[in-house]
């Protein structure tokens, strides 16, 4: 095993390729595990962990800041080109609305926008506010949508803060949805935050969804 890699990882494989910044090898690799018929979650999955593995470097000073832009824009191709065939497998409209958002200070939005994707590709509907929300306009919108559940994104560590403030913020204002929180976040993290649950993966984000949504009204 090459010494680069830490032992989630193999050589030559997708992730190792994003974790390289390997564009060209990602994009091809991508095209061709989706025209012979891989599951396009399973994809943006090995996507991630390459992804992990650059912030990893980036942590050990071996990547610098172009490092995470130019993963970032590897990613964001990959999520255009895999868009439609997630598309392909939407199924069916369960009536619960997502009101989604990165937090104020934040604007890391690549696993937001899967989760989005996702989330739409299951019969969700999602009004996603975009990056760096304040917590007021997370407030404001809640009171013109009246969304089933709130989902809000945090990468940074400095995003805790603002994820609490939100949630507090909402609570004032008499919501009482579910809020559940993804990003670089665990179980200690929703505690403090004061959110009803947490996931760290888009898929798992979209059952709970749904699940939360068969709750809702019965
Ligand atoms: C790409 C990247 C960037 C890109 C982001 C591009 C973009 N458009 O998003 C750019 C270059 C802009 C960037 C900037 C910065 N970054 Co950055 N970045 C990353 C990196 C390498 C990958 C993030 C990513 O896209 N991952 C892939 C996605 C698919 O995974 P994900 O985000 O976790 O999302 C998944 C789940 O969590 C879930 N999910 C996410 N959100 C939600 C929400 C809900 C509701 C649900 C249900 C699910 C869900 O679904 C997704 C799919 O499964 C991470 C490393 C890492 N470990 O994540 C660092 C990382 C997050 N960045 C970091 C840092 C330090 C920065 C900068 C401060 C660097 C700088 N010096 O300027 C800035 C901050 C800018 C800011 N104010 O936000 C640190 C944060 C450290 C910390 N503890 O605070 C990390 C961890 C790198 C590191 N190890 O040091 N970054």
């Amino acid at each position: 095993m090459d010494a680069r890699y830490t032992g989630e990882v193999m050589p030559g494989t997708l992730a190792a390729d994003v974790a390289d910044l390997k564009e060209a090898e990602v994009l091809r690799a991508v095209r061709e595990r989706l025209a012979r018929g891989d599951d396009p979650v399973g994809v943006i999955e090995e996507c991630q962990a390459g992804m992990r593995l650059v912030g990893e470097r980036y942590s050990q000073r071996r990547y610098y800041l172009a490092g995470l832009i130019m993963a970032g824009d590897i990613l964001r191709q990959v999520m255009d080109i895999v868009q439609p065939s997630l598309e392909e497998r939407f199924s069916g409209d369960t009536g619960a609305r997502v009101l989604l958002g990165t937090v104020e200070g934040d604007i890391h939005d690549l696993g937001k926008n899967i989760f989005a994707m996702l989330a739409r590709c299951h019969g969700l509907t999602v009004h996603d506010l975009g990056v760096d929300v304040p917590p007021a306009r997370f407030a404001d919108e809640f009171d013109r949508l009246r969304p089933d559940i709130v989902g809000l994104s945090g990468l940074l560590t400095a995003s805790y803060d603002p994820m609490r403030e939100t949630i507090t913020l909402l609570r004032r204002r008499g919501a009482t949805v579910p809020v559940i929180i993804g990003g670089q976040i665990d179980e200690q993290v929703c505690r403090y935050v004061g959110a009803d649950h947490f996931v760290t993966d888009a898929m798992e984000g979209v059952h709970l969804c749904r699940r939360l949504a068969g709750r809702r009204g019965g």
